[in-house]
């Protein structure tokens, strides 16, 4: 957004001044609801997190003594997903055997994922702590192969592995990360979607047969859609491939001059991996498949995150809007990416330093606090291009959700009062890497109500 030209907007559009029951200085919006037109349903287990597969070279990550982790990602949700995955699951191994050696490192986030290739180790010990960490989360767990340098062979033995030592924590594989970025990298430069799906069967096969009954999500794509329309085609024939999966990063490479806080206000921001025109295809897909799609990895900035906007409060407006926006496209669930000290990671630090919440932590607690909701037709006027606004039902209660990702006070009109109980997503500036947070607030029973610059909330009505 031009800030130039977004005031001149907002003097165009007519800033209240003098109208009755509209907040002065505030823009006039309007929200109706059209309960005749229902939704999608957000599942329960909608919220998710995404680590880098490396991070089980050290087994006492996901593990029951990571203590502070579990409640963190308890705070987040009490069903949740856990997507392993990313750059390095093309550089790991698996060995049954024990470590007999110290892990290389304590944590393994998205800021070395493109620059520090570690060939990882993972073994039996880190699966049964996964395990165990699952189990205290009481999250499933949605567990990458590697595909790009890998052997079928070794696959088959880890998963075989996983889907022991998960048991029901597992919810599927997904074999490779980005295949569709293979290309002049893991394999030649003419390796298109039939290539990637002849290999893509071959190692199904090997993992079906050690792995007898196991699930399976992909094709994991970073943006080329063909090779997301191509899975979806033969999806159909494995009764076992239950989910589509692909990746959607706002904005990147961290570093380019278009990453900024303004970009990331914007509804779909242009330089979008998976940009508007993709979201059709992904539709279509899931017709095609009669399949739910999955955001498995994303993040607001690929290459590790751009400081200063990934780490900041705008991190959280822009994730609370994606999560409720995906899931009116009936995507099934958004996987954040994370780890290490990255800036986009919504969790930051290691256990023998303590665990941080990063803003977009709490954008995400925004979106959860909407699980298991149905969605309402919602058609909010006025406010500009800035402001989101959704509807739902939930427990018998109808609430509406207001995302301000602008810089004006919005003053807005709902179909009946609200209730005096609120949730409000906030923080000291959009740039401000500290003290975001999400909680309760009190507001007065009215129709018309306030919602702040670079705020989000939530009423009952
Ligand atoms: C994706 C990778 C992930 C990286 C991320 C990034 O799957 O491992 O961390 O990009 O660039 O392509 O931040």
């Amino acid at each position: 957004m031009n800030r130039r030209s977004f005031v001149a907007r907002l003097a165009a559009a007519g800033v209240t001044s003098s109208l009755p029951g509209f907040s002065q200085g505030a823009v006039k919006a309007t929200l109706t609801i059209d309960a005749s037109q229902p939704g999608m349903t957000i599942p329960r287990d909608f919220t998710g997190l995404s680590y880098e597969s490396a991070q089980l070279a050290n087994p006492a990550f996901f593990s029951k003594e990571n203590k502070q982790l579990i409640e963190l990602f308890r705070g987040l949700s009490t069903s949740g997903n856990l997507r392993l995955g990313g750059g390095s699951s093309e550089f790991t191994t698996y060995l049954d055997a024990d470590p007999t050696v110290a892990p290389p490192f304590e944590v393994f986030g998205p800021d070395t994922s493109k620059t520090v290739k570690h060939g990882t180790v993972t073994t039996a010990l880190a699966l049964r702590n996964l395990r165990e960490f699952l189990d205290a989360t009481a999250w499933s767990c949605l567990y990458g192969l590697n595909l790009g340098q890998g052997t079928k062979e070794n696959a088959a033995a880890e998963a075989a592995a996983v889907q022991r030592l998960l048991g029901p924590r597992l919810m599927a594989f997904q074999i490779g990360n980005e295949p569709d970025g293979f290309r002049n990298r893991y394999r030649p430069a003419g390796w298109g979607p039939a290539d990637y799906l002849k290999e893509w069967n071959e190692f199904h096969d090997a993992i079906a047969a050690a792995a007898p009954g196991a699930k399976f999500a992909g094709p994991d794509i970073s943006n080329k859609l063909p090779f997301l329309t191509a899975f979806a085609e033969v999806a159909p024939k494995h009764k076992d491939v239950i989910l589509l999966t692909g990746h959607y990063y706002a904005m990147g490479p961290a570093g380019s001059p278009g990453a900024t806080l303004d970009q990331l206000a914007e509804t779909d921001p242009k330089q979008a991996t998976m940009h508007v025109s993709g979201f059709p295809v992904v539709a279509d897909a899931m017709k095609v498949a009669g399949l739910p799609f999955r955001l498995s990895e994303g993040n607001s900035c690929w290459n590790g995150g751009q400081p200063g906007v990934s780490d900041t409060l705008a991190s959280a407006l822009w994730c609370a809007d994606i999560m409720l926006r995906f899931a009116t496209m009936g995507w099934s669930g958004v996987n954040l990416h994370g780890g290490g000290d990255g800036f986009y990671t919504p969790i930051a630090g290691a256990p023998s330093k303590g665990f941080t919440r990063r803003p977009e932590y709490f954008g995400i607690q925004f979106g959860q606090s909407l699980a298991g909701a149905s969605y309402l037709g919602a058609i909010l006027s006025g406010a500009g291009q800035h402001v989101t606004a959704y509807a739902v039902e939930q427990g018998g209660r109808r609430r509406v959700a207001v995302i301000n990702k602008g810089d004006a006070r919005i003053s807005m009109e709902l179909p009946m009062r609200v209730g005096v109980k609120a949730m409000k997503l906030s923080g000291p500036a959009l740039d401000s890497k500290e003290g975001t947070a999400f909680g309760e607030v009190r507001v007065s029973r009215s129709q018309i109500v306030d919602v702040g610059a670079h705020s989000g909330m939530i009423y009952e009505l």
